[in-house]
């Protein structure tokens, strides 16, 4: 580590003084020394040096025009004095040796079981090459590779190929973080397909040899993405061919090169032997979500990364309303809120909170964050119920008019919206400069026929926020007769005030509200509702989405007082929900969402709002006596639902039939607090798919048992790694608290533990800090073992021990003992010698 990093802040945005014509790269391939010669062409736009990004490159040579340069590159790169330009354009050449074999950090070219590839993203081409490695430098790019591999890809279209060497040309000006190459013995699982306009694609799916049978469902996932965008956002596909890649070394889930997609290979291998059904529904999102970025990202891309959302946010939306139109809208929606409440409103409520446009970083890979993702999406969804669908539309098609072959920023996305509906979006601006969830709480009045709802907005301050305005919240609402009919259909109120009332008149009766329909903005809504009136919007509400919140809101209720009470979950809430999860009118997907306990996070946060310092061993405790009350309420019809439910027929990913099993597994995790497991261990041995596998050994799991089931499950997938992390991650998931630290720790000394797979590193160490109770086990086990290794993972890959270390973020709701148990990890880790900038920035935030 370079002695304390500074930030760089969005204030500082210059635009680069020259403008890249063309690249010309050659790849010379070679494990320990691959040769990189690239050629620029440049011109200059404005005054100055020629500042040029490049870290751990070895020079063999530089050259301006044909004449060699004498210059030595510092820590960073190369600058070219402005005197040794000359006026018109002229060319840069540079070769320079790398070491993919010995990049462990997974950030520009590096090896990958045998093959090479690259993640270049947010800033690692310049681990390959001298380049103003920045966004809004836009070039067209032609790749010239040489290797013995049989095969050989990068962006654009191929133009030419001979035995050891390939050539490709981009023709779409690209910055070079989309810029990829891959070489290696693979195999393809190919296909067709014909843009609307006529323009015949080549589509592919590169795997190591034997995983081709995997590809199919990726392969029709990207069809029906293709198709999808062109009928639903008018875009069409623009290159010949569409390359997807899968490698098992990956730090994300995957990476939208122009042209040539590169995938953790988790998200695209799939048989319904190996895969489950959130495999499958992850690998249709990650499909499309890259293949979205080709105009979300790549034709329009960011101007600096402070605009990482103007991408990021609206592929998330674009992909979420795709899964919601190949599946199902309601379940989608109820999925993704859970997703936002558990990863972003928990980021949110932290030290590592931030604006969805952050205005300054230490190390740009720590903002792929739930905020610049998951919210990014929600203020878009916010953005469109305002403008409404029309207005959304027409704004779109000017964004990509407008901005196309440009490097945009938020301010252009905003004022495009203003511009095709006439709308000051000034104060909506704050849901990208300002972090934190707001609160809104809502009171009721009701008089002489007229209901009034007044609502309150207030966000606490956030790291160098201390000051809130209020903001615009879209706020859907219902209203509901006594007897169940809706009498006021969704309607969105727009608060823009930090008080504001708004009056229903007419009335015949009091009605209950039904508010926030769909989860119209992200907020914490606080309603103190009784649970009468819970259950009823559980019966009755005709938005799914809060038919399924009040259920959630019941079950929350109940277990918080639980949990600081010792109160016992009564008829009312067992009632309500046993009539949900029988009601066959239902989706059983819903059904299985509605069955689904709160989270223990979740709880915990929760409480930690209402000013009670969560013990995590007391909620644990008290979410198994109320799934133990659940399951006693409907033990009578759990047989039937379990086998009832059984698909007929062979395997379908489809939404309907993963419905079905969801709600099969559902049941038999009741059953199993019932039976010892003996539903569970015969479900295990008869389950001919990973969904009913992995989910009949978690039940195990979860009351001790499984061992046998694990010897048969390792026996059975021994060669596959991706199975595998399963079998890592689910026994530590489901180990009680008090051996979750000593089954993880117990699991890194096994030999197929790797810490160099960032899967792997993950489905033992994610899953420590996914097991609430036993991450926070008073012993501070887990806590140690986590920060020992974050600090063994940081020098070999900065960036996964960086992503990992949030699982500390959240120290501020404990107990004074585990507060000062993680902030002295935490304090461990900062501590640690040559800590990367990556983990050192986090922890540093964390520490506040
Ligand atoms: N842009 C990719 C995610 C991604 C981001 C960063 C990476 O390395 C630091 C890799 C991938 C996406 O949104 O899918
Ligand atoms: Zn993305």
């Amino acid at each position: 580590m370079t002695s304390d990093p500074q930030p760089v802040h969005l204030s500082d945005y210059r635009p680069f003084p020259f403008r890249v014509e063309g690249a010309e790269l050659t790849f010379r391939l070679n494990p320990s020394a691959t040769r990189v010669l690239s050629r620029l062409h440049l011109v200059r736009q404005a005054p100055g040096d020629l500042r040029l990004d490049g870290e751990r490159l070895e020079v063999l040579s530089l050259s301006l025009n044909g004449q060699p340069l004498s210059l030595t590159p510092d820590a960073t790169g190369l600058t070219i004095p402005a005197a040794l330009i000359p006026e018109g354009p002229f060319t840069f050449e540079a070769e320079v040796r790398i070491d993919p074999a010995a990049n462990t950090a997974l950030e520009g070219l590096y090896m990958s079981g045998g093959m090479y590839c690259t993640q270049c993203e947010a800033e690692g081409f310049r681990k390959i090459t001298f380049y103003p490695d920045r966004p809004d430098v836009m070039a067209p790019f032609r790749v010239r590779i040489e290797s013995d591999l049989p095969v050989l890809l990068s962006n654009g279209n191929p133009v030419a190929q001979g035995t050891g060497w390939a050539e490709w040309h981009d023709p779409w000006p690209k910055p070079a973080y989309l810029f990829a190459l891959v070489a290696g013995d693979l195999v393809a699982h190919r296909a067709d397909f014909v843009t609307r306009s006529g323009r015949p694609v080549d589509l592919a799916i590169w795997v190591r040899p034997g995983d081709q049978d995997r590809c199919a469902y990726a392969m029709d996932s990207l069809i029906r993405s293709m198709r999808w965008d062109e009928e639903v956002y008018g875009r069409e596909y623009d290159l010949d061919v569409f390359n997807i890649v899968a490698v098992d070394d990956f730090n994300m889930g995957a990476m939208e090169n122009k042209g040539l997609n590169i995938f953790n290979s988790k998200y695209v291998l799939a048989s319904p032997e190996t895969a489950t059904d959130d495999d499958f529904a992850r690998i249709e999102a990650i499909i499309a979500h890259e293949y979205f970025h080709n105009w979300t990202g790549n034709r329009i891309t960011c101007r600096d990364w402070f605009q990482l959302c103007l991408k990021e946010g609206l592929t998330v939306f674009r992909d979420q309303q795709f899964s919601g139109d190949m599946r199902s809208h309601a379940v989608k929606r109820i999925e993704d809120v859970l997703t936002l409440r558990a990863r972003q409103f928990r980021e949110d409520a932290g030290p590592l909170a931030h604006p969805v446009r952050p205005d300054s970083y230490v190390e740009i890979n720590n903002f792929y964050t739930a905020t610049v993702y998951e919210k990014g999406a929600e203020v878009i969804g916010m953005l469109k119920r305002l403008v409404g669908d029309e207005g959304y539309a027409t704004a779109l098609d000017l964004y990509f008019t407008r901005h196309d072959g440009e490097a945009a920023t938020i301010e252009d996305w905003l004022k495009v919206f203003e511009d095709a509906t006439g709308r000051d979006l000034t104060q909506f601006a704050r849901w990208y400069t300002d972090a934190g969830t707001p609160r809104v709480t809502v009171s009721d009045d009701w008089q002489d026929g007229t209901y009034t709802l007044t609502f309150r907005q207030e966000t606490q301050p956030t790291p160098g926020q201390p000051e809130k305005p209020p903001r615009v919240i879209p706020i859907a609402v219902g209203l509901l007769n006594p007897n169940g009919d809706e009498i006021v259909p969704t309607t969105v109120l727009e608060m823009t005030e930090a008080a504001q009332s708004f009056r229903f008149e007419g009335l015949a009766a009091k009605p209950v509200p039904s508010i926030l329909r769909g989860f119209s903005a992200p907020v914490v809504l606080d309603r103190k509702a009784s649970p009468e009136e819970r259950a009823f919007l559980l019966a009755h509400d005709t938005d799914p989405f809060n038919k399924w919140e009040a259920g959630r809101a019941l079950a929350k209720d109940v277990l918080a007082r639980m949990v600081t009470e010792g109160a016992e979950p009564g008829p009312d809430w067992l009632d309500a929900l046993a009539r949900v999860a029988l009601d066959e009118s239902l989706d059983p997907a819903f059904r299985a969402l509605a069955l689904r306990l709160p989270g223990e996070d979740d709880m915990a946060q929760t409480l930690h709002e209402a000013g009670v310092t969560p013990d995590p061993q007391a909620i644990h405790a008290a979410r198994r006596r109320m799934g133990r009350a659940l399951a006693l309420r409907l033990r009578p019809q759990l047989p039937a639902l379990f086998d009832t439910l059984r698909e007929p027929g062979p395997f379908t990913p489809d939404a309907r039939a993963a419905g079905r099993r969801a709600l099969r597994l559902a049941a038999l995790s009741l059953l199993t607090r019932l039976d010892e497991g003996q539903a569970a261990a015969s479900a295990y041995r008869a389950a001919d798919n990973m969904t009913e596998e992995v989910g009949a050994l978690a039940c195990l799991l979860d009351i001790g048992r499984g061992q046998e089931e694990l010897g048969l499950f390792q026996a059975r997938w021994q060669g596959d790694r991706n199975v595998m992390d399963k079998w890592f991650a689910l026994q530590v998931l489901h180990a009680a608290p008090g051996e979750a630290a000593a089954t993880a720790e117990r699991l890194t000394r096994h030999p197929q533990f790797d810490m160099k797979n960032p899967n792997r590193f993950r489905s033992v160490m994610g899953a420590l800090s996914g097991n609430h109770a036993g991450f926070h086990h008073i012993s501070g086990a887990a806590y140690r073992l986590t920060a020992d290794w974050l600090i063994r993972l940081d020098p070999v890959n900065p960036q996964t021990a960086a992503r990992m270390s949030t699982a500390f973020e959240t120290w501020a709701r404990y107990d004074a003992d585990r507060q000062a148990m993680i902030r002295g990890e935490l304090q461990r880790i900062l501590a640690a010698p040559g800590l990367s900038r990556d983990l050192g920035e986090m922890a540093g935030r964390m520490l506040g």
